[in-house]
């Protein structure tokens, strides 16, 4: 089955993010540390093109540490834009966002042409400086976070705010409406709701986006999934699912795992046929619980080897 989901309350989030983007000074895209790649919007990119960028690769305490760090470098070394890590082990916290924004404001004011001046005065000097530093002061920062659904947005938003303000929930479009806070001084924030685009070309980079959690249940089929995350794990992972389940050797292929996995765990009907939805969906919340330990399923465009088992 194709996955797709962009219900209408998604294409209503985009317009309202393209309307006021444009009063944005940074964008702090939140993407899934499991997944950088699949988790990343290409209307979102698209959207804030020329915008700096802050990265913030959430939910690190489910990935392979060595493997964020790859991809934190592939993003730092981007154009405008930073790059952090957040996990529910070690969380962002707010002096970093602002440094990080800070640091990203400087290169876009570098970046700036400068029309030729003539030299001040020394009297001059000391009065332009006194100048920016009292705008710098008084200049109101916008922060806008965005993302795919379920990656932990309005949790970020919570956690650099020291309290809850937005509801956070284990599924996805939680969020309906854009949400603007002070975060501190005059940098404010605006949490949004989570956005997909219209079509995932890429069906494989949809599949891990739905193990993960970004696709609403009733927009994919189970057993697809299930059978997609045991293909992936039976050829990335397999000494993990081998102790996970305590199987001293794997079936070849994801349906014959799924099975055996079935007939283990008791997910059999009374017709003593296989509860293909049961079996699809214990597997499915032991990889979003992270029951597997820490693992990435991708890895930035120009690292070498694959993922280790
Ligand atoms: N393991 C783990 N779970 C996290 C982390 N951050 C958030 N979560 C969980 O992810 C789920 C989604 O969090 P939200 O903050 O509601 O995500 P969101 O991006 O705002 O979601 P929408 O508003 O629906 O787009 C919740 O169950 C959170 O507890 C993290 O760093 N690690
Ligand atoms: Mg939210």
């Amino acid at each position: 089955m194709t996955i797709s989901w962009y219900p209408g309350h998604m294409h209503k989030a985009n317009k309202e993010m393209a309307a006021l983007i444009k009063q944005i000074d940074v964008v702090i895209e939140v993407l899934d540390a499991r997944m950088p790649q699949a988790s990343a919007n290409p209307l979102l990119k698209a959207m804030r093109e020329g915008k700096p960028c802050l990265h913030i690769l959430n939910k690190a305490d489910l990935a392979d540490p060595r493997i964020t760090r790859e991809w934190l470098d592939y993003f730092r070394a981007q154009p405008l834009a930073h790059a952090a890590a957040s996990g529910k082990d070690k969380r962002i916290e707010t002096a970093d966002v602002l440094h990080l924004c800070r640091q990203l404001l400087r290169k876009v004011a570098a970046a700036k042409p400068r029309k030729p001046q003539p030299a001040p005065t020394e009297d001059e000097n000391a009065d332009l400086a006194a100048l920016r530093a009292w705008k710098q002061e008084n200049k109101k920062h916008q922060i806008l976070i965005v993302g795919i659904p379920n990656v932990g947005k309005s949790s970020i938003m919570n956690q650099l705010l020291g309290r809850k303000i937005a509801r956070t929930g284990n599924e996805p479009a939680i969020t309906k409406g854009q949400q603007r806070v002070r975060l501190k001084d005059n940098w404010f924030l605006v949490d949004t709701p989570g956005v997909l685009w219209p079509r995932l070309e890429d069906q494989a980079a949809a599949y891990r986006l739905a193990m993960s959690g970004a696709i609403r249940n009733t927009a994919m089929e189970f057993l697809d999934v299930a059978q997609f995350a045991a293909k992936t794990l039976l050829e990335e992972f397999p000494e993990r699912l081998k102790h996970r389940y305590g199987m001293s050797a794997l079936p070849a292929d994801g349906e014959a795992f799924l099975r055996e996995l079935a007939i283990a765990r008791g997910c059999v009907r009374k017709d003593k046929d296989i509860d293909w939805n049961r079996v699809s969906e214990l597997l499915i919340n032991d990889y979003r619980a992270g029951r597997f330990g820490p693992m990435s399923l991708e890895r930035p465009p120009q690292a070498e080897n694959p993922p280790a088992a």
